[in-house]
């Protein structure tokens, strides 16, 4: 054969060299975030283990021996937004336009077990995913959707329980058996506390919340997927592909040992544990990663003394990254969305969720919502991609990278283990640290240009499109929900309802046992028409509320800005004004309503903190009036609201209102996250000073701070006059 290396065929240093002398001497080689040194050759030499085989262990190649030439991947969409009619609607839309499966995105009052009517929700009704209150709720939410042939996927984890007891009693309201329902809970509180925020209560109580479902769904719904163990949220906020490996891995690990612990056989519960990862834009990386969780699951499950193969079997879900999308140019998304795609099958998935292509601005509208569905059909039904099992198999980069990861993956996942496990390193807040410090790194490589992004830090645009954006009218679909809970309300039979509660509530008191499951006793309550904000608080009366105060990173992104001009220009001036001021310009970085979102606001902290700005990073979950007191109580002069949930029009507005009402307009106030431009105009006649969305540079951004403490800033690529 023509190709068959004979005596003479060149040999590895025959390239090395003629490389070299093509790249003049430089080195090829690439540190990739994870500390992985990619070479820019691979050959056989490199691949040390023999994948084997799809469908065998430890799946390498997938978990099916036929993967998606017997069945593709699932076309799951994330999607929710307003009432229960207005998603119904939307999903059937979906479905019949070619989507396989639902996956339910909750608003931040149902996430943190709030009513709609509860005061602290105000901004956030209907804003980032339906808003649920009770089972009346969630029945329109699956209307003319059949729970026995659908498979549903809900992303929930602070109010698990109420949610579930709602999915539950619709079923069976539908005429469906618990045994026949299909999906999947997210039901990951440990990543909640490390990065997603949207925990209600303590980490032992929450424990015990998820050993009672595994408890409960392997006895009753073996269909259902107990757990959706997240690394996606860690990529989101800025960990690298190994971190999100190491961390997701040994938080399954963690679960697992405590549903043994609370009494369950192991081989009965762990073939419905399910993962769930992003896929970003280091493709090979990606593809290697899903390959390498497999692997490791399949190690750590054998060491923790899983007999059955199927409990050793690591199936996931994938979603492309929103936080590698752009509110610049944002057709850009689309080809990102469709590389991100093509990774996450090659990578084995088996079921997918496409961003739309306004991610960065807002909620996906019917117009974008159907580009990212049909990026996925077009994969499935014009390509012939998924004719083969694993094609990439075998690629001697894809299997080096594959085994790297698992090895560096491994050394985390070893350090968690010697420290008791992932509930004990998420208490002692390392894995948090290590992602924000990742995050600020992230960061500044992007704003310095060291990490390209099309349309944002090279090539942009100088003037960009307004896009067509939804806009949730959150008053009106409050006061709707507020109308249906007084209904429901009225019509129940409240003796019968307040027993369910009570019963709920002493079984949260008590010792967990098989008559305590909160979930069982959550469906009495249910069914008994009580609401998610008073199933929510009978548990809560003896878990209690959780919260914490954001620690930022320091140093790590001031770092690679060493000698920079516009840096030192941006820290002089903040040294200006601390000398005008006889003390630091001092910022407060505020998180109000339910927004749980806080990479961006841990990176302005860090950052700012680099810069020499005295920083408050404030609670999350703040009402504009807590702020206010907080802005005042500790003297700041700006005020930073970042907002990621779509709060922005009701809450900034309410904040300065309260700031006026203290007779301190003197306080600035700025706002950042996901804010649409078509509301720019809205706040700023509301009296904010300055909008920041995502692919703000952070050094322009305390350069614009500067400026509005009076300082005589020069714009970028200007040198500074004469200091003040
Ligand atoms: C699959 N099947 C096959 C096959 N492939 N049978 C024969 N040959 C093949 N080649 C069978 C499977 O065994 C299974 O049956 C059935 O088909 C369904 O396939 P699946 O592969 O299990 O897919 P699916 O049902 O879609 O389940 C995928 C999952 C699940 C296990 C990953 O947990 C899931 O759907 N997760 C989705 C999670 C999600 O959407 N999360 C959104 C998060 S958004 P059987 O009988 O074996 O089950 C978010 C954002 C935020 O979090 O922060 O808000
Ligand atoms: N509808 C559709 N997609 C959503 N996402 C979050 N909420 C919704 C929703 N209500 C997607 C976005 C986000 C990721 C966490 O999930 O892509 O980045």
């Amino acid at each position: 054969m023509a190709n068959e290396p004979t005596s003479s065929s060149p040999s590895l240093a025959d390239w090395e060299k003629l490389a070299a002398k093509e790249v003049k001497g430089k080195s090829l080689d690439w540190q990739t975030p994870e500390g992985i040194v990619v070479k820019p050759l691979y050959t056989a030499a490199d691949v040390t283990a023999d994948p084997g085989l799809p469908g065998f262990a430890p799946f390498t190649r997938g978990v099916r021996g036929s993967m998606y030439a017997g069945r593709p991947w699932t076309i799951r969409q994330y999607a929710g937004f307003s009432t229960a009619e207005e998603s119904n609607a939307f999903y059937r839309r979906n479905l019949a336009a070619g989507q396989k499966g639902l996956s339910v995105a909750f608003d931040l009052a149902t996430h943190r077990g709030y009513d709609s009517d509860h005061p602290r929700v105000v901004g956030d009704v209907g804003k980032a995913g339906v808003a649920i209150d009770s089972v009346e709720d969630m029945k329109i939410l699956f209307d003319g959707i059949p729970l026995d042939q659908m498979s549903v996927s809900m992303t929930m984890n602070g109010a698990v329980i109420p949610i579930l007891a709602f999915f539950i009693v619709a079923g069976e309201e539908q005429g469906v058996d618990r045994k026949l329902l299909d999906g999947t809970i997210q039901n990951d509180i440990l990543k909640e506390f490390m990065v997603r925020n949207t925990y209600i209560y303590p980490p032992e109580p929450s424990m015990r919340i998820i050993s009672d479902i595994f408890g409960y769904t392997s006895r009753e719904m073996p269909k259902f997927n107990s757990i959706s163990i997240s690394g996606y949220h860690m990529q989101e906020a800025g960990a690298t592909q190994v971190q999100e490996l190491a961390f997701t891995i040994a938080d399954g690990a963690e679960y697992v040992r405590y549903g043994v612990a609370s009494g369950l056989d192991i081989d009965k519960f762990a073939g419905r544990l399910s993962f769930f990862f992003a896929i970003g834009m280091n493709f090979f990386m990606e593809v290697a990663k899903l390959r390498a969780a497999r692997v490791l699951w399949h190690r750590v499950m054998t060491k923790l003394g899983a007999q059955d193969e199927r409990s050793k079997m690591l199936r996931t879900h994938c979603q492309t990254s929103g936080v590698s999308l752009t509110e610049q140019d944002p057709y850009n998304n689309v080809i990102r969305t469709t590389i991100e795609a093509m990774a996450a099958m090659l990578g084995g998935t088996q079921s997918l969720h496409t961003n739309a292509l306004d991610e960065a601005i807002a909620l996906p509208t019917d117009f974008s919502a159907r580009i990212a569905r049909n990026t996925q059909i077009v994969i499935q039904e014009e390509t012939g991609m998924t004719k083969v099992v694993d094609p990439l198999g075998g690629s001697y980069y894809i299997e080096a990278l594959t085994q790297e990861l698992v090895d560096k993956a491994w050394e985390i996942i070893e350090r968690v283990e010697a420290d008791g496990g992932m509930a004990k390193a998420v208490a002692a807040g390392w894995p948090k640290a290590m992602i924000e410090e990742a995050a600020a790194a992230r960061q500044a490589r992007v704003d310095r240009g060291d990490d390209v992004i099309v349309g944002v830090n090279k090539y942009r645009l100088a003037n960009e499109d307004l896009l067509e954006t939804l806009e949730v009218d959150n008053t009106k679909v409050r006061e709707a929900q507020i109308a249906r809970i007084k209904r429901v309300k009225a019509s129940r039979d409240q003796a019968a309802c307040e027993a369910a509660l009570e019963a709920l509530r002493a079984g949260a008191a008590a010792p967990a046992s098989l008559e305590n499951n909160l979930l069982a006793l959550a469906v009495d309550a249910a069914r008994a028409r009580a609401t998610l904000g008073e199933i929510s608080s009978a548990m809560e009366d003896s878990f209690a509320r959780y919260g914490t105060v954001p620690t930022p990173v320091r140093g790590v992104y001031g770092a690679p800005y060493a000698g920079d001009s516009r840096w030192e220009q941006v820290v002089s001036g903040v040294a200006a004004v601390e000398r005008r001021l006889g003390r630091k310009p001092k910022l407060l970085v505020a998180k109000m309503g339910q927004d749980g979102h806080d990479r961006g606001a841990n990176v302005i902290a860090s950052a700012f903190g680099d810069m020499g700005f005295d920083v408050v990073s404030g609670p999350l979950f703040q009402t504009p009036e807590e702020t206010v007191v907080l802005a005042l109580d500790s003297g700041v002069d700006v005020v930073g609201a970042s907002s990621l949930a779509a709060g922005h029009k009701t809450l900034i507005p309410e904040l300065i209102r309260g700031l006026k009402a203290a007779g301190r307009t003197d306080i600035k106030v700025i706002a950042g996250g996901v804010i649409p431009p078509q509301d720019y105009d809205y706040l700023r006649d509301a009296g904010v000073q300055g909008i920041y969305g995502p692919g703000s540079n952070v050094v322009e951004c305390a350069a614009d701070v500067l400026r509005l403490l009076g300082h005589n800033m020069p714009p970028a690529g200007v040198e500074a006059e004469a200091a003040e």
